[in-house]
């Protein structure tokens, strides 16, 4: 859909505008305005700057750089002359001082004033300035509302202290709630105030929109000195409408950036008719002022003292706020200008109780983006490790204000992750992974290490290092270490895993120590393995074949599919592809177009975990065990798919919009791959008696996308079939990971026999591992609710007893149990008993049968059990692939099998699946989610060396009693005529040339049927 389409490039364009302050130039906005005067006849002439710090660079595009700031937020032209006169704080001002700081929790001396509770510590003003630079708070706490406030309450004056400190000389102590009643009732200031203007009676009316992009509201988000180098507000722009978000980050809040951004805010999406902001200088200025006249906009400013004429953008700013706090917590390398506009994907494409639940980018473009399945803000920073909200740990964030009854809200308080458990710790993205890499090369212990034991001196050149998740998070030492596997590399382009060293290194690349290096070959190190194997097409020693023709698919009338958006129509199926960071594909809303009837079949299907245990036993191997979801993000290791290569045929891709780890978004061209194939014979019968043959070839629409963890790449496919079924296929292919023998297995000549894996090369060993892929389906079985009232049936066949109903011992059972609860619905496979599981609609019935309409989940291949002991930390974090079948009662949090955390301390916690089926919740008639371990037992071959021939699982999801019959009935018995019969071909001598050979099913060659089939 061109709107989604035109969504992601706006989120591209932020990001590259965001970095690109001059978009706007000054000396644009001087012709605009200079042209608009010339038009009324008015002459130009050169503003002079308002002040020199204000505009110093006025009439250039540097004056953000150049602009000097105070030391304090606030600044003495904010407060009102009149309130800088009648507090004697001119001069206190100019002396670089403020002593009035906005609440703090701790604070005990208050001053009720308003409906706010405002606090002056006058003891506490020197520690709090050292500390904070300044007045920290916005909006109701803010300085110039607390002077206002203070004005209306207390007559005190503040003035320089003997030695410069200022401190508040009357009024300070013994203040209690009740004196500050009385003064607000007494105060003569007040009185006076009161009888030369009598108060107004305020009508305060909400902010009302009745279309998108009318009405826009603006406002700055302070950020604090010292978080950014380049920048510190953020100009937050609100459609008040659809409540969609514009950030920008500005170094400074003058005037002339405000416009510039609002200009190009207004050039972006329209000229809005009404602009709403607060009284904040930066927006009552000339600039703002004359582009509002320019393009005939209404400015209208929120009534000083009442916050809540601009709430929408007040709440959204503090929301936003936190969230860029939580991400710069967690990711505390980046600047948080890098943050912003992930913060604002997320806060654009998140429901919002303003909008009914409605997302605002829904609201403003009537779709989400493509990339909508990217995780929110709090699932990223739950699961990079850390509390979801920054308020627990904000020490700058000010207490709930009271509510309008009167009574002062108690703050939320949220447990925090480190709380929940301690020691969890954000994913290893591939950032990490490549950025560690060097990282460790240039280390000096390692570099001498690495020197004394192998005698490589270039380490650059020479070694390669692979960055793995390390077993110290089992309880070992804090912080973020890494298990680094070493090998030598004789060629930029060698295939390093055939000269591995013996030797682990456990470093930490964020404090850069190395905590321990486990070397298993003794004092003295093994030979390093030297023999090359490579798959390198310059390295490959063996001549090319030279036996293969062209090979082609090829569809001259194009494929048989329509792509609307991401959602695909193609042979009755109806889907939408989704794509996101941890899962990579998913497909949603699956359906089925069963003779004019759109039936829902499947919710959701995404590949959810997967878990490769390493079965050597002996140190340092027992941490060798890979979650590539968890811990690297299957979406963010996606690859680039290649045409003609990766995909043959007629090709749709989808690019994938995911973020790196500095927070930007990162496109992954051709990250999926959609076409249709030939499934080879999808029915056929032949009428002995007449010779009459009707054969139909099954077409398939193929889904897939890859991804590379470090040695291993994976293949991931979806099927649906014309025939009603959805299967799912993993592909493994890559390089095998390898280590060298131990010095009770090595022998001079390479021939050592290794006890927990195979030899691939002399001296190399591939170690025995398994795979599991753990696949979530969120089945709906013609519910249009997505599958709310739901039953899965365990199917087994077995023997029937011996007696007179079954005299011969011929006859055996099929029994259907239901599965009850999440209990009884942790299963294993049981290929001697033909054990299958029936989803079930209870609520639609099969004409034919009578019975509930249902599918049913069965692999393809065999599937084993996890071999690891049921005690080891493979099998305990790894939980949920020790079952072949789990089957949960649907919950939104609920989507990690192997925990929300990718990398934590305790193996036996957080194991995801494994709790979730202990709450045993009632699954009869519940929304239930199937969640299916594909798996293999790895005994790698020599044949999977050097890089391993592609190796397939495969789990299928039929139709059983959803159709009334075969819905393959009405596929037309089309003949291909680009298909050769190879003697005639060689009879003619020429390849390709054929006669027209004409098969019995194809007698008289049918013409496409102009109406589909009816059915026998
Ligand atoms: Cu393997």
């Amino acid at each position: 859909m061109a709107a989604a389409a035109a969504v992601k490039q706006q989120l591209e364009d932020n990001w590259s505008n965001s970095r690109q302050h001059n978009v706007f130039p000054l000396a644009q906005i001087d012709y605009i305005m200079r042209r608009k005067r010339a038009q009324q006849g008015l002459t130009v002439t050169q503003a002079p700057a308002a002040s020199g710090r204000r505009r110093r660079g006025a009439g250039g595009d540097q004056e953000d750089a150049e602009l000097v700031l105070p030391r304090w937020d606030v600044e003495p032209k904010e407060l009102s002359n009149r309130l800088l006169r009648q507090f004697h704080l001119d001069k206190t001002i100019d002396g670089k001082e403020v002593l009035l700081r906005s609440v703090s929790r701790n604070d005990e001396l208050g001053i009720a004033v308003s409906r706010k509770v405002l606090v002056v510590a006058a003891e506490e003003v020197p520690a709090f300035f050292a500390k904070h630079h300044g007045i920290q708070g916005q909006g109701w706490n803010s300085p110039a509302r607390l002077f206002h406030h203070l004005h209306h309450a207390v007559p005190t004056q503040l003035m320089p202290a003997p030695g410069g400190q200022p401190r508040l000389v009357h009024g300070a102590e013994g203040f209690t709630v009740e004196t500050a009643k009385a003064w607000c009732t007494e105060c003569p200031v007040r009185a006076d105030m009161a009888a030369k203007k009598p108060a107004e009676k305020r009508v305060v009316h909400p902010i009302v929109a009745i279309m998108t992009l009318m009405h826009l509201a603006a406002d700055l988000i302070d950020l604090g000195a010292g978080r950014d180098e380049r920048y510190r507000y953020v100009l937050v722009v609100i459609d008040v409408f659809s409540r969609y978000c514009w950030l920008y980050p500005l170094a400074s809040k003058t005037t002339i950036g405000v416009a510039r951004h609002l200009y190009f805010q207004f050039m972006r999406t329209q000229v809005p008719a009404k602009l709403q902001t607060d009284n904040g200088l930066e927006f009552c200025g000339k600039e703002v002022k004359e582009l509002c006249e320019l393009f005939n906009v209404r400015h209208a400013k929120s009534m000083p003292g009442h916050p809540e004429t601009n709430g929408c953008v007040e709440r959204k700013n503090r929301e936003l706020k936190n969230k860029i706090r939580a991400l710069l917590m967690a990711c505390p390398l980046f600047d948080w200008a890098f943050h912003v506009l992930t913060v604002m994907q997320m806060v654009n494409n998140s429901p919002t109780s303003a909008l009914g639940g409605m997302a605002p980018t829904k609201a403003l473009f009537g779709t989400l983006p493509s990339n909508m399945n990217l995780p929110l803000l709090d699932d990223i920073v739950r699961l990079l490790g850390f509390t979801s909200s920054a308020e627990a740990n904000d020490a700058d964030t000010p207490p709930a204000p009271a509510t309008r009854k009167g009574s002062a809200a108690q703050p939320k308080r949220r447990r925090t992750l480190s709380e929940l458990m301690p020691g969890v710790q954000p994913a290893l993205s591939m950032d990490d992974v490549v950025e560690s890499e060097p990282l460790l090369k240039a280390n000096k212990q390692f570099q001498a290490f690495i020197a004394k034991r192998y005698g490589i001196t270039d380490v650059e050149n020479e070694l390669a290092v692979d960055p793995w998740y390390s077993g110290y998070r089992f309880g070992h030492p804090a912080g973020r270490i890494l298990q680094f596997l070493l090998y030598r590399r004789s060629s930029p382009n060698d295939n390093h895993y055939a000269h591995p060293l013996d030797a682990v290194v456990f470093y930490d690349p964020h404090t850069d120590t190395i905590h321990d290096i486990q070397a298993w070959g003794g004092d003295q190190a093994a030979p390093v393995p030297r023999a090359d194997a490579n798959y390198h097409r310059d390295l490959i020693e063996r001549p090319w074949r030279t036996s293969m023709k062209p090979l082609d698919v090829v569809q001259p009338e194009g494929p048989s599919f329509s792509v609307d958006g991401n959602t695909v129509s193609w042979e009755g199926w109806q889907f939408h592809v989704g794509f996101s960071w941890r899962e990579g594909l998913i497909l949603n809303d699956i359906q089925y177009n069963d003779q004019g009837r759109l039936r829902p079949v499947m919710h959701r299907a995404a590949l959810a975990e997967i878990i490769v245990p390493y079965g050597e036993g002996r140190d340092p191997f027992q941490y060798k065990c890979a979650y590539d979801i968890c811990d690297y993000g299957l979406g963010l290791c996606a690859n680039s798919l290649e045409l003609g290569c990766d995909c043959l045929g007629h090709i749709k891709y989808f690019d994938a919009v995911v973020n790196n780890a500095k927070g930007q978004p990162v496109t992954i061209r051709k990250a999926v791959c959609m076409h249709e194939e030939d499934a080879s014979i999808a029915w056929k019968q032949l009428d002995y008696r007449t010779g009459h043959l009707e054969v139909r070839r099954l077409r398939r629409l193929v889904v897939s996308f890859w991804a590379t963890i470090a040695n291993y790449s994976y293949g991931f496919y979806w099927y649906l079939g014309q025939d009603g079924t959805i299967s799912f296929e993993c592909k493994l292919t890559g390089i095998v990971s390898t280590n060298s023998l131990y010095p009770d297995e090595f022998t001079p000549d390479g021939a050592g026999e290794p006890r927990w894996g195979t030899r691939v090369g002399p001296g190399v060993v591939a170690q025995v591992h398994q795979h599991f892929f753990c696949v979530r389906l969120d089945p709906a079985v013609d519910c249009p609710e997505g599958g709310k009232n739901l039953q899965v049936l365990e199917v087994e066949a077995v023997p029937a007893q011996m007696g007179p109903e079954n005299m011969h011992g011929v006859g055996f059972d099929v029994a259907e149990r239901v599965l009850r609860s999440e209990g009884e619905a942790v299963r294993d496979c049981a290929h001697e008993r033909s054990r299958v599981w029936k989803v079930q609609n209870p609520n639609v019935l099969n004409p034919t049968t009578g019975k509930p309409v249902a599918f049913k989940i069965m692999p393809a291949t065999p599937c084993p059990p996890m071999l690891a002991h049921p005690t080891s930390a493979h099998a305990t974090r790894g939980n949920f692939a020790t079952k072949h079948l789990w089957v949960t009662a649907y919950d939104p949090k609920e989507m990690n099998p192997a925990g929300d955390y990718p990398l934590h301390p305790d193996p036996t916690q957080n194991t995801g699946l494994a709790d979730w089926a202990a709450k045993d919740r009632p699954l009869d008639g519940a929304d239930c989610v199937l969640w299916f371990n594909l798996g293999i037992t790895h005994v790698v071959r020599p044949e999977d060396w050097p890089v391993m021939p592609v190796e397939s699982l495969m789990l299928h999801f039929k139709p059983w009693g959803f159709f009334d019959s075969n819905p393959a009935l009405d596929i037309p018995p089309i003949r291909n005529a680009a298909s050769r019969n190879f003697d005639d071909a060689a009879r003619k001598g020429a390849p390709g040339a054929t006669k027209q050979v004409v098969a019995a099913c194809c007698a008289k060659p049918p013409q496409p049927p102009a109406q589909p089939l009816s059915r026998l």
